[in-house]
């Protein structure tokens, strides 16, 4: 097999296959350069909109030049694994009536997408003997909506997500990192955003401070408000994942207004121990969060929907070490 000089039709052929039994909804190749976008990252860095998320200032060198830290890779191979319906699942979620995100509804990507790349350059090492592959999703310095960008795979919208015209945009974005060089350059998705500013006009928060920046400080992805773990508005107003997903879309755009099932499930997080919630989340984006970060976020919760059912398993979290101030304040807000 000629090592060098991957063209676009060999690409296709190498991947389609595979990717197809994985899952994946579409993917793409390029060349690594500079990020366009990396100007706007610097910016956005600068203007301290990734608040208390200080390891993105320093994954910024590598970013802005991936060889920095990889001197032998040349390019991307880029894949989008799409999260709904979510392709993990657990058997038996048990939050259903708590707002928890979409992406979150499943196990972690961070473990199953991770193991997909993974599978597939060892695929590529067996290809490519002398060749290196590197698999990454999400935590590494990667820029990644720029990369998934140039590989063809969208567009970045106005609420700061890669949007493709047929899939949507409810996807993760992966890549392997590898020394072959590529005979071709992707195709770039125009942008089709128009004149819509939906994702803008019903982010609860304001986090989307014009189009394609986002203050992370106030994005309820970071911070809570009625959501207990993430928040999808953004996207599942978009009418690129209406179009994609044709009416079969979860939109959560109201909490669950039976204040009674919203009461089991909190209830449920605050008085279960740790190490049962552990259990019970295991391998989820949820398990990530431990046991105060869950009850950080139910008293949250408990509080914005004024749930007065709550009132004795609040109290007695007045004493926790970490939890009491936030017990006292989420309790002062269920007096009558
Ligand atoms: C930090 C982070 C967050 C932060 C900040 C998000 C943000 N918008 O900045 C928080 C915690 C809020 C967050 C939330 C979410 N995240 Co997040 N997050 C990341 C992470 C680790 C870094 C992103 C980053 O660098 N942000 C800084 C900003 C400045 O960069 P950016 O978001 O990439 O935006 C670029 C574009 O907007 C671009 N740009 C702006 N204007 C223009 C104009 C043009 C013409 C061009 C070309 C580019 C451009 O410049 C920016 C810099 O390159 C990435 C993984 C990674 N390694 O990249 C995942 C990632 C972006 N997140 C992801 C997901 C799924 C989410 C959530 C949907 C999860 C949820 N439901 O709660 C939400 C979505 C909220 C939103 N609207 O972004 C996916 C996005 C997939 C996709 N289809 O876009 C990623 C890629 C993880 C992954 N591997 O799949 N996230």
């Amino acid at each position: 097999m000629n090592l060098k000089g991957l063209t676009s039709e060999g690409f296709e052929k190498l991947l389609s296959e595979h990717s197809m039994k994985l899952g994946f909804s579409h993917f793409g190749a390029t060349t690594l350069r500079r990020p366009f976008s990396f100007d706007i990252y610097r910016s956005w860095l600068n203007e301290g909109l990734h608040g208390d998320m200080e390891y993105l200032e320093a994954h910024a060198p590598f970013k802005e030049n991936p060889q920095s830290k990889w001197p032998l890779a040349k390019s991307a191979l880029v894949f989008a694994a799409p999260y709904f319906p979510h392709p993990e699942r657990l058997e038996e979620f048990p939050l259903k009536n708590l707002r928890v995100s979409l992406y979150a509804q499943g196990y972690d990507y961070h473990f199953w997408f991770k193991q997909q790349l993974e599978n597939l350059c060892q695929h590529f090492r067996s290809l490519f003997p002398e060749d290196e592959f590197v698999a990454m999703t999400d935590s590494s310095p990667v820029l990644e909506r720029d990369l998934a960008h140039q590989a063809g795979l969208g567009w970045i919208g106005k609420n700061t997500c890669l949007i493709h015209p047929k899939n949507g945009s409810l996807f993760f974005i992966g890549e392997i990192y590898s020394s072959l060089t590529l005979d071709f350059e992707a195709e770039l998705v125009h942008d089709f955003c128009g004149t819509c500013t939906r994702c803008i006009d019903i982010c609860p928060t304001q986090a989307l401070i014009s189009p394609r920046k986002l203050d992370a400080r106030k994005c309820i992805s970071e911070k809570i408000g009625d959501w207990f773990f993430g928040c999808d508005l953004c996207q599942t107003i978009c009418p690129w994942n209406e179009k994609a997903f044709k009416g079969k879309l979860i939109k959560n755009e109201a909490p669950c207004e039976n204040k009674k099932l919203l009461e089991e499930e909190l209830r449920w997080i605050l008085v279960t121990s740790g190490k049962q919630l552990e259990k019970a989340l295991k391998g989820t984006p949820l398990s990530r969060a431990g046991n105060f970060g869950l009850k950080r976020n139910a008293l949250i919760v408990a509080h914005n929907q004024s749930i007065r059912g709550l009132k004795s398993e609040i109290e007695d979290l007045f004493e926790h070490p970490k939890l009491g101030e936030l017990a006292k304040w989420a309790h002062l807000g269920l007096q009558e």
